[in-house]
């Protein structure tokens, strides 16, 4: 018996429709089984009846229960008593406090921050604990907005993908997430379905039966390479290169669709010119796939049809992340594949939801000074650093023609943080800069947490959020076109607030009298909903979403966005070649350059054959990708410990030939290390792996790790070549085993520092 229809005729039982609020593609419908009696969630499930949840949640949110009734739920304010900083002896270091009492001081010192320094002292600094419309950039934009702080770049994730995709699309709208099972060749490249993108998976496993193929292009053999027909192992970061060499082919045998070729895209003489240099083989020698498999690839992925892309965020977190999305999304328009239900690409479906009117949730007209700072998310170590040339870097400059502000441009500095749905001490860049930054005593810091988290560690003031079973709210999705509505099914645990009530809590403790600080949660939304004037919303009426939990975008259906061109670009057409590109600085081409040649790295010359495997291990970089563990999601399901214990431990899996290189074994404490810090972690010895890479499954709180660190330790604040976009997996690390005195050698003269 499903579950729904175990509690439907309970009359001791009440269900509640929600949605998942995690940053994730599939936005899941969920459902919860409420005790009328005690006010409890006793169950939780996926909903049958939506056409992509279809009745399954995660692993992780299977457990959404535990999270919220886990014995670590911070229930009261909190306000420190202690010394500021790390630790786990966290009980000792804060007291409770009365709401009363939280907000009166928080106000007192937010007002002397602003009095003395200017309202661009305070910082906001959220990402994706929650996506909702309300919970995340609803009430707090409308704060920040009426207080005038600096503006925040929310580029930890997505940018630069997102940008390279703008340029050739004009918008991330692509191939539905349903259509993927009339797919006869699929392309997974840079993401692994089966744990970051679940429910997609069940549309490419009926693809699969009606005879299509799936290849995974990803430098590790992941749990989804696995399950595919093929593994494409590429290097990292070299993605641009190997859709430069497809298109090669695919012009050069004249497999491309002329006719559509002709009318709905811009640049084909020159992308052809371009590509004539890219050869299979110079694509081979850069990618480590082999030339004649390339060939092939573009053969069949030419003369396949339908075929489809889902392309992800995993080979955008480089320094050329920006250019390589840019570069692939050029492909479906060359072979015509959007012409065909199960063609095209998908990065992200949330253009689908672009025209969603925010102004009457945000209210930037509250906003007094319009020209206020906007800060670089992936650069909070540099913004919190008291040196005005690391905090004028810290500003937000997406393109290259972005200057990097002078005088008194680059403003005070940060006096205040806030922070709201994100973990910046265990999942930014840069993770001592972090840290350090956190540590400043002359920091005033307010944590709105579920959680004690690395990050609430260095608080002033800690104050207990709410959950989504406790909150309303309302989500767009990144991997479906479906809204749905989150109602809550309990009241708060302990004396925890939704984020929008302790933001009105707070706009009242500063003396903010505008009527939008009085509406509650549910007017905001559902005037949200009925504001909205663009067509596609007109099938998501307030009353759909209460009786369903979820309403269909009021797309065509099958949805084929540029099946007859309709790109909302500047020309109305896919751009091979970019005009936008040129005046922003790039190249308006397709192109490639390494990591290291765009980031401006030198690194040593590599070592002749006559080296010693000691001098190798002690000089030869590896790249170091991190991408997400499968029972995490970030950092949010760390403290749950049935979850944690899946992972075990902070790893590193490694080549064997990389760890024999350097005389790791399996299960081996190895120190990882580069200029920017280091980290402890153990080392798997797998050929899973593209020799010459090493990977950390992420994302470990940092209290969680033997070390109190974790491998944002050494990744770089530089931004991605488009969007600010960060370049988690552009890491370039040392690793030794730990024993043999490593650690020391990054400070040392002798160490093998790079050089800028
Ligand atoms: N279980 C789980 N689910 C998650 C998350 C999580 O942490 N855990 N995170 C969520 C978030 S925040 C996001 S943004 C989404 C999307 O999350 P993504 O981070 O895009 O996650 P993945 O789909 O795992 O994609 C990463 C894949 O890209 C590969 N990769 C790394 N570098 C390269 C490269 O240069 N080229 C190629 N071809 N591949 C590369 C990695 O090996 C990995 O398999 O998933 C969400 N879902
Ligand atoms: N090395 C490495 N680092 C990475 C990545 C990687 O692949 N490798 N991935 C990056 C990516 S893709 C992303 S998106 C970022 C994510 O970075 P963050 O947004 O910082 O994500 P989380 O670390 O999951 O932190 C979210 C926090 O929000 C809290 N939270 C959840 N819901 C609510 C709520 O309703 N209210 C409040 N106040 N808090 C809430 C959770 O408890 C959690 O501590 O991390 C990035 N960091
Ligand atoms: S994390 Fe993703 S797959 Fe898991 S329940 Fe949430 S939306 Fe669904
Ligand atoms: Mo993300």
């Amino acid at each position: 018996m499903s579950r729904i229809d175990l509690y439907a005729n309970d009359p001791a039982v009440s269900v509640v429709t929600g949605a998942c609020p995690h940053d994730c593609p599939d936005t899941c419908s969920w459902q919860v089984a409420v005790n009328r009696e005690s006010g409890t969630a006793i169950d939780i499930w996926g909903n049958a009846s939506h056409p992509i949840t279809q009745g399954k949640l995660c692993g992780k949110v299977d457990r959404y229960l535990e999270r919220t009734y886990h014995s670590g739920r911070l229930t009261t304010p909190l306000r420190r008593v202690g010394p500021k900083g790390g630790g786990r002896n966290v009980r000792g270091r804060f007291e409770p406090v009365t709401w009363e009492t939280a907000l009166a001081e928080i106000a007192t010192r937010l007002s002397a921050v602003v009095d003395e320094w200017g309202s661009q002292a305070v910082l906001p600094y959220s990402y994706s604990g929650t996506l909702g419309y309300l919970q995340g950039e609803g009430m707090a934009v409308r704060f920040f907005n009426r207080l005038g702080a600096s503006k925040l770049a929310r580029t930890i994730c997505s940018e630069a993908g997102f940008e390279g995709y703008l340029y050739t699309l004009g918008a991330t709208l692509g191939t539905a997430t349903e259509d993927y099972a009339h797919a006869r060749l699929i392309l997974i490249w840079g993401s692994n379905t089966l744990t970051s993108n679940l429910h997609l998976w069940q549309f490419i496993q009926a693809a699969r039966k009606a005879g299509a193929r799936v290849i995974v292009i990803d430098p590790a053999r992941t749990r989804t390479a696995k399950a595919a027909d093929e593994w494409l192992a590429i290097r990292p970061g070299t993605d641009g290169a190997l859709a430069l060499a497809l298109m090669h082919v695919i012009i050069g045998e004249n497999l491309h669709d002329a006719k559509y070729v002709e009318k709905y895209t811009v640049g084909f003489d020159q992308l052809a010119e371009r590509v004539k240099e890219w050869t299979p083989e110079r694509a081979a020698a850069i990618t480590g796939i082999p030339a004649e498999r390339i060939r092939s690839l573009a053969v069949e992925y030419a003369t396949t049809r339908p075929t489809a892309i889902r392309v992800n965020y995993g080979m955008q977190r480089h320094a050329g992340g920006g250019m390589a999305m840019r570069t692939i999304a050029c492909l479906p328009a060359l072979v015509g594949s959007w012409q065909e239900q199960g063609g095209g690409i998908q990065l992200s479906t949330s253009g689908g939801f672009r025209r969603m009117d925010l102004t009457g949730l945000q209210r930037p007209d509250l906003r007094r000074d319009s020209s206020a700072r906007t800060i670089n998310m992936n650069r909070l170590g540099d913004a919190l650093s008291l040196d005005p040339a690391r905090i004028a870097l810290s500003h937000y400059r997406p393109r290259p023609i972005d200057p990097i502000p002078s005088g008194e441009q680059i403003g005070p500095p940060v006096k205040a943080l806030i922070v709201y749905n994100a973990n910046p001490a265990a999942a930014t860049p840069d993770q001592s800069a972090v840290m350090a930054g956190l540590a400043r005593e002359d920091l005033f810091t307010v944590v709105m947490e579920q959680f004690q988290t690395d990050t609430a560690d260095y608080a002033d003031y800690i104050l207990p959020a709410a959950t989504q079973l406790e909150q309303w709210d309302i989500h767009r999705a990144y991997g479906h076109n479906f809204l749905s509505l989150n109602r809550p099914a309990i009241g708060p645990v302990g004396e925890s607030l939704p984020n929008a009530e302790m933001f009105r809590r707070l706009a009242h403790a500063l003396g903010y009298t505008d009527d939008c600080f009085r509406e509650d949660d549910e007017t905001i939304l559902r005037k949200l909903v009925q504001s909205q004037t663009q067509p596609e919303f007109a099938t998501c009426t307030w009353e759909a979403l209460l009786r369903d939990g979820y309403a269909r975008l009021n797309l065509p259906d099958p949805y084929l966005p540029f099946a007859q061109g309709n790109y909302p670009t500047a020309s109305g057409k896919c751009e091979f070649y970019s005009q936008r590109m040129a005046d922003d600085g790039y190249d308006p081409l397709p192109t490639y350059e390494s990591g290291e040649q765009i980031l401006g790295i030198g690194y040593f010359e590599p070592l002749d054959d006559s080296a010693s495997e000691s001098e190798i291990s002690n000089t030869q970089y590896l790249i170091c990708i991190s991408p997400p563990a499968h029972s995490f999601l970030n950092t949010s399901f760390g403290v749950v410990d049935r979850l944690r214990g899946r992972e075990k431990e902070p790893v590193l899996q490694m080549h064997p030939t990389d760890a024999a290189a350097r005389q790791i074994g399996d299960g081996d404490v190895v120190r990882v290390w580069n200029e920017l810090g280091e980290v402890a972690l153990t080392a798997r010895v797998t050929e899973d792996l593209v020799p010459g890479t090493v990977l950390a499954p992420g994302v470990w709180w940092a209290s969680h790790s033997p070390d109190g660190r974790n491998i944002n330790q050494v990744v770089r604040q530089d931004e991605a070549d488009m969007g600010g976009g960060a370049c988690f997996y552009d890491a370039r690390v040392f690793v030794a085993i730990a024993s043999d005195g490593a650690q020391n050698r990054v400070s040392s003269d002798k160490s093998p520092v790079i050089a800028y």
